[in-house]
């Protein structure tokens, strides 16, 4: 599969080490020279940008968190003035004031070019059609995948999210070969191909790109078969540029490569911030080593994974990172015990007669945590059992539905050691994405 830049993609790991050793002595000066919050950052931890030689130095210097950003909302943190800007994206979050994250001109051709590379690396040739169905705006996933696919000279599609009737058209009349979008709305347009009747094998997509939220090896398999294409992941977050940080590689989708020439990455302990070995599930640390507008040294993401230095057998040479786990502030804690949504997924995924759409509720009644799991039957089963509702009688009266449900409560049982109340649902009734990312947990607790 040809690379975009196959010299830098392929570039043996001593010269890549190298080129990060040079490039991260830069970004240390120069944050310490033009960002006062870096100045001070580096002085009270007592390191001086002559101390950091190699990449081995960087545990020397000190995190930066979202609260800093937060804290120097809207321009506190840039390295450049203000008027050299030429694009400001933000992160909407669930609480206060967004993340507000800037470019100049030579950013926002660094993140077409790692968007361009993560796009090939999907599986695009120039002269692909792109459906481009992430979100325009401030998110940054619908401009970042514009601008990749512009540059690796796709025509892109900017249909943006939402509006699913006209999606269907537009893959129907225009007949694209990817799509980008995040893997609920995929399978939201599976979902509706289907309902209409149209045989994936007569959609035009042959890949998609999905990423922006977690996603599994269920919900892959389900866009897959549903419109008839091969999945690939990709990964990124506002602060660090947008996506294209890490993408996964259609020749071995096996975790996604960090484009390393431009972003470090590091695993760390979430709890205590010592960097973790390769495979050692941890919280990801960026450190930018050649943005101009918001350099970030250090960043905690908040996103939990592992990193592989283990050779791919697609030919790059930059690291590997495996799924996003979840993320250190979406960790649930019911009745004290630790849990992630992904956990209650990956059970899912190995049930028959369940569909891949779930929702988890967490509610608190009288002092006790109660951890509600609706998922969805399948088609199949539901048709089998011929009710218009899956009612609480229906529920109780049908017996297949009584042992699979109970089935279930006991896998999650089993394999977390939490008790939770299971709601089978009927195909459709689970929230799904309208185009934008999809809220899988209810913590109705925090309201
Ligand atoms: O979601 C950038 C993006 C756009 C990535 C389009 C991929 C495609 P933010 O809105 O700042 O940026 O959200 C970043 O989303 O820290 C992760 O928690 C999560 N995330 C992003 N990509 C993935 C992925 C964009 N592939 C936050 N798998 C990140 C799991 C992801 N989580």
């Amino acid at each position: 599969m040809p690379m975009f830049q196959p010299d830098l993609e392929t570039l043996p790991r001593a010269e890549l080490r190298q080129l990060q050793a040079e490039r991260l002595r830069g970004i240390v000066a120069y944050t310490y020279e033009h960002v006062p919050f870096y100045r001070e950052a580096f002085d009270a931890a007592g390191v001086r940008p002559a101390d950091i030689r190699s990449v081995d130095d960087l545990p020397r210097l000190p995190f930066t968190r979202k609260s800093d950003l937060r804290e120097h909302y809207p321009f506190g943190l840039l390295a450049v003035p203000r008027d050299r800007l030429v694009r400001i994206h933000a992160s909407s979050g669930t609480t206060g004031k967004p993340t507000v994250v800037a470019y100049t001109q030579r950013d926002i051709d660094l993140f077409a070019e790692v968007v361009a590379r993560s796009l090939a690396a999907a599986g695009a040739r120039p002269g692909m059609i792109l459906h481009n169905a992430y979100g325009y705006g401030l998110f940054t996933g619908g401009l970042g995948l514009h601008f990749g696919g512009e540059r690796l000279g796709m025509t892109v599609v900017p249909v943006s999210g939402g509006v699913t009737e006209r999606q269907l058209t537009l893959i129907l009349d225009f007949k694209p070969d990817m799509i980008a979008a995040t893997p609920s709305y995929a399978q939201t347009l599976a979902g509706e191909f289907a309902k209409r009747g149209v045989d994936p094998e007569a959609i035009s997509l042959r890949y998609g790109i999905l990423g922006a939220e977690p996603w599994t090896e269920t919900i892959r398999e389900h866009v897959e078969r549903g419109l008839g294409l091969t999945a690939t992941n990709i990964y990124g977050l506002s602060e660090v540029i947008g996506p294209g940080v890490s993408q996964e590689c259609v020749e071995e989708r096996a975790g996604s490569h960090i484009w390393e020439d431009h972003f470090l990455a590091e695993v760390v302990d979430p709890a205590t911030g010592e960097p973790l070995p390769d495979g050692a599930v941890g919280e990801l640390v960026f450190t930018t080593l050649t943005k101009e507008a918001m350099p970030l040294i250090r960043y905690r993401t908040g996103d939990l994974t592992y990193i592989t230095h283990e050779p791919c057998g697609c030919g790059r040479t930059h690291v590997r990172m495996g799924p996003i786990r979840g993320r250190t502030d979406d960790m649930l804690v019911v009745r004290g015990l630790n849990l992630y949504p992904t956990q209650i997924e990956e059970i899912l995924r190995d049930i028959p007669d369940v569909v891949p759409h779930y929702q988890l509720v967490v509610s608190r009644d009288a002092g006790l945590d109660e951890v509600e799991v609706k998922v969805e039957v399948t088609d199949a089963l539901f048709r089998a059992v011929g009710q218009e509702v899956l009612s609480a009688e229906v529920l109780e009266a049908d017996q297949r539905l009584r042992a699979l449900r109970e089935s279930i409560g006991r896998k999650i049982r089993d394999t977390i050691g939490l008790r939770v109340t299971v709601s089978l649902m009927a195909p459709g009734s689970v929230p799904r994405s309208e185009g934008g990312k999809l809220r899988r947990v209810i913590d109705t607790r925090a309201l």
